[in-house]
């Protein structure tokens, strides 16, 4: 993408209405605008980074064995009556009326909708179990929507949904989700700890809240330092081993981590004190079990191996899609700006001409963009003709993982200049090693 022809507004100072480092960066460095309270345009840096978190969140769902299908943002209020939230849910919940007066609803989740679905199809035990999930808008009317789209009122989720025979099927099932959110978070390029949850107005018993640590986070939260030495990946784990996923979850349970809500001074007190951590953090994931709260109200029932009526236990699954454009940047970055990890970052490479009018660095700047473009190696091209330091500082502001940097000294010798954004180190290479670092 050459930057002369995309829609990049890069702000230099900071906005005075953003409070925390990582909604100031986003609007600085141009990957968002707010268009009314809490809902936000992704402008195209912030467009491509969501996008890239979705699919890794969707490459993670897929290899634990969810399915992917699309529901729509709109509901039904007769839907939400049947489970009884509609009442229950309060003010939050967006309520529209369409021409004929029939009330509908932007859907600030999907429990109703999806039960309705399978209990309209599914009619046998033999089509359990089955985690169906959707990567969709959601609408929240938030008493008070702040830190950009850290607390959005429209944001973007996954959510997932299991449905199993019975207890210990649909325990499996969010053994299985974990393990997805550990790997998933871990692509991303966070840890975030899952901690004991209260699950709240959705029900059930069992629940966990993912957290990533940052000072700015919204919930107080206390963990063992077991979780600093933590194995993220579980590389040897495999989805159809449930004795190992069971252990992990033991293992995940049995290490004290907790919000202020579940907090437990007497569980605290036996955690070694030097073994002791609190901090702040964001909540990035919450995932719940709750039995057939909404498979009970709505009537959904299979038939059993034997021939009775089954009805089945159900659980589900939240990751904050949009919300972890900001907790990755409040995760990653310095003072000159985001810092962003390698899998989500909206190209790999930055490359800056240093002086926008000298031909022969236009050209050799071209021609290295041209062949960087032909081997799909991501790349953005700042080819404005814009003073150089300029130029640097908007790339850095934007935190791709590598800068090329071309000049007219270093192209007449045949060289670029190779930035690490991360570490800072700087190396000088030629023309064509630069593109095999990229390429080979
Ligand atoms: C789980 C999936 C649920 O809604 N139903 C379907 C369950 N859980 S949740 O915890 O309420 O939300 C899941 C995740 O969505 C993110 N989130 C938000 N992100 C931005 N702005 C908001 N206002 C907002 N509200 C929730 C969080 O990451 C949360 O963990």
């Amino acid at each position: 993408m050459r930057v002369s022809r995309c829609f990049l507004p890069v702000m230099k100072e900071s906005p005075a209405d953003a409070q925390i480092v990582s909604h100031k960066l986003m609007l600085r460095a141009g990957l968002v605008r707010q268009t009314a309270a809490g809902i936000y345009a992704w402008l195209p840096v912030g467009w491509r980074v969501l996008q890239k978190i979705e699919q890794i969140v969707r490459e993670e769902q897929d290899k634990a064995g969810s399915v992917e299908l699309l529901m729509p943002t709109l509901q039904s209020a007769d839907l939400w009556r049947q489970s009884g939230r509609y009442d229950a849910y309060g003010p939050e919940m967006l309520r529209i009326k369409d021409r004929h007066e029939r009330e509908i609803l932007y859907g600030p989740t999907n429990e109703e909708m999806i039960t309705a679905l399978f209990r309209d199809e599914v009619r046998s035990y033999r089509e359990l179990p089955r985690t169906l999930y959707h990567i969709q808008w959601k609408f929240r009317d938030e008493v008070r929507p702040r830190f950009g789209v850290m607390r959005g009122r429209e944001f973007l989720m996954k959510d997932a949904y299991s449905f199993d025979l019975d207890e210990g099927g649909a325990r499996n099932s969010y053994y299985t989700q974990l393990l997805a959110y550990l790997r998933t978070f871990q692509r991303l390029g966070i840890k975030a700890v899952p901690m004991k949850a209260a699950s709240g107005p959705i029900g059930g018993d069992l629940s966990h809240e993912f957290i990533v640590l940052a000072p700015t986070g919204e919930s107080e939260v206390f963990y063992d330092a077991a979780f600093e030495e933590f194995d993220w990946s579980q590389a040897d784990l495999r989805y159809d081993d449930a004795d190992g996923l069971k252990a992990l979850f033991d293992q995940v349970s049995s290490t004290y981590s907790a919000t202020d809500e579940t907090h437990d001074e007497a569980r605290w007190a036996g955690v070694a004190a030097d073994r002791q951590r609190t901090g702040r953090g964001i909540e990035v994931g919450h995932i719940f079990y709750f039995g057939t709260k909404y498979s009970a109200s709505m009537g959904l029932k299979v038939s059993g191996p034997d021939g009775s009526m089954v009805t089945p236990e159900m659980g589900s699954y939240g990751i904050g899609v949009s919300r972890l454009v900001g907790a990755i940047i409040e995760a990653s970055h310095d003072d000159a700006g985001i810092v962003w990890p390698e899998a989500v970052a909206p190209w790999k490479v930055g490359m800056v001409t240093m002086r926008g009018d000298d031909p022969a660095t236009v050209a050799a700047a071209d021609d290295l963009y041209a062949k960087l473009s032909a081997a799909n190696v991501e790349t953005l091209y700042d080819d404005r003709d814009e003073r150089g330091g300029v130029k640097l500082g908007s790339m850095d502001l934007i935190g791709l993982p590598w800068q090329l940097v071309l000049g007219p000294r270093g192209v007449a010798a045949g060289t670029a200049e190779l930035k690490n954004r991360r570490t800072g180190e700087k190396q000088e290479l030629s023309l064509e090693s630069a593109l095999a670092r990229f390429t080979a």
